[in-house]
């Protein structure tokens, strides 16, 4: 997936650092280049010779040493706005003139745009309000359209969410006997699967939450205390949210160690499988998986890649993330286990998963990431990782994608 990011984006995959710093420096008027020369003595000053014979006034310098080359240093220079004809013959002349390797990572793109992702955990705030289905606006094929006291209550849970911000404690819930009722099944039907059927990382954290947070068929937990456990062992924490994300918003949720969470419960008439994420998908799927080192991990990294990448790379992302963290088998000893959370949250779809019915084939980025998959029906193909650890990095794909976030 690396190479055909970078083959989209230029041969040295730097076209993420030129979207920030364009975006960046556009605001303050002024353009940035970053050059990076072999270290050598006069080498900066025969290169802002070039600066200086084109008239060019510096607005900003400063160096680094190269973490690609041990033998250079990298510049990063600022200069006006009115400056961009100037800059680009002093590039020119930098190729030409200067001794060493040149690596031109940024100059006048002016229409390059680097879509906007947060920067700071608090930031995530601003996803409150773009929720791609309402939680309340139900449609006619969901189970509780026509269940006024149900839609009343997912209201209930969708203002929560939206006037939730970072830093705040996640208001607990009560809920009703209907609802603890449905927990119930859903809870009972998975315990009797995990044992054969979940991978061995679910099998041993589950005791833990039930030891600790609250687990019982006759309880739902609640996010709060989840998301301080879950902080305990990976960092990772919990926020409500009303619904469904976007792919770019989700993902940059993950980036920073935040998963979102639902916290109303599916309707009581199909306790088996539904295609919306619920309390149920959440915490007997994902939450299990997020209290693993390694998982988290990867899961973070997938958020990573996705910051201020474009639309294409990120459902690329998506899809990766919808085939592992979503619907992941791997292999463990002589057998398959299910890591996905829409697995290990789905009684009917856990069961299937591992019949000889749906194809399985084995998890490799550059065919998992363009492969379309069904998202309200249980899925026609799954892929198996050989471990969490390996699954990362052959997303990784030998070496970090490229990041905005991580240049300058
Ligand atoms: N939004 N709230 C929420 N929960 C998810 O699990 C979720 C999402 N948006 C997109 C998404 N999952 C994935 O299918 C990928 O697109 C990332
Ligand atoms: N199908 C899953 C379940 O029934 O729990 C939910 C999947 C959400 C992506
Ligand atoms: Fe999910």
């Amino acid at each position: 997936m690396d190479a055909a990011f970078r083959k989209k984006n230029g041969e040295n995959g730097t076209q993420c650092s030129m979207y920030l710093e364009e975006q960046t420096s556009k605001a303050a008027g002024v353009l940035s280049c970053i050059f990076s020369l072999k270290e050598e003595v006069g080498a900066l000053a025969k290169a802002l010779r070039l600066f200086e014979d084109k008239g060019i006034n510096l607005k900003h310098i400063e160096s680094r040493p190269s973490r690609m080359n041990k033998e250079e240093y990298e510049f990063f220079v600022s200069v006006d706005m009115a400056c961009a004809k100037a800059l680009d013959e002093v590039i020119d002349g930098l190729r030409a003139e200067i001794s060493g390797n040149i690596h031109e990572l940024s100059r006048n793109k002016l229409g390059d745009k680097v879509p906007w992702f947060p920067r700071q955990i608090q930031e995530l705030d601003r996803f409150a309000n773009q929720i791609l289905s309402y939680g309340s606006e139900l449609d006619s094929d969901h189970p509780g359209f026509t269940d006024q006291v149900y839609r009343a209550r997912r209201k209930e849970f969708a203002d929560i969410a939206f006037n939730y911000k970072h830093g705040q404690v996640i208001p607990r819930v009560e809920y009703t006997e209907d609802e603890r009722n449905t927990w119930g099944v859903v809870y009972k039907e998975l315990k009797t699967l995990y044992p054969t059927h979940a991978c061995r990382e679910h099998n041993r954290v589950f005791p833990l939450l039930e030891k600790y947070c609250g687990y019982r068929h006759d309880n739902i937990p609640q996010l709060e205390d989840i998301s301080r456990y879950l902080q305990s062992c990976t960092g990772f924490r919990l926020r409500p949210v009303a619904g469904l994300l976007s792919s770019r918003d989700f993902l940059a949720g993950l980036a920073f160690r935040v998963f979102h969470s639902t916290q109303y419960i599916r309707h009581g008439s199909k306790p088996m499988y539904t295609p919306e994420p619920d309390i149920c998908h959440e915490l007997l799927g994902h939450v299990p998986l997020f209290a693993d080192p390694a998982f988290a991990q990867f899961s973070q990294e997938i958020g990573l890649a996705s910051l201020g990448a474009p639309d294409d790379y990120i459902e690329k992302l998506a899809t990766v993330y919808w085939f592992t963290v979503e619907f992941g088998l791997c292999k463990q000893g002589s057998e398959i286990r299910a890591y996905g959370a829409g697995l290990l949250s789905s009684f009917g779809e856990l069961q299937y998963c591992l019949t000889d019915e749906p194809k399985i084939m084995p998890f490799d980025p550059e065919k998992t990431s363009v492969t379309k998959y069904p998202i309200t029906e249980f899925q026609p193909i799954y892929f198996v990782a050989e471990s969490f650890e390996d699954a990362k990095q052959k997303v990784r794909g030998g070496s970090p994608p490229p990041s905005p976030g991580r240049s300058l």
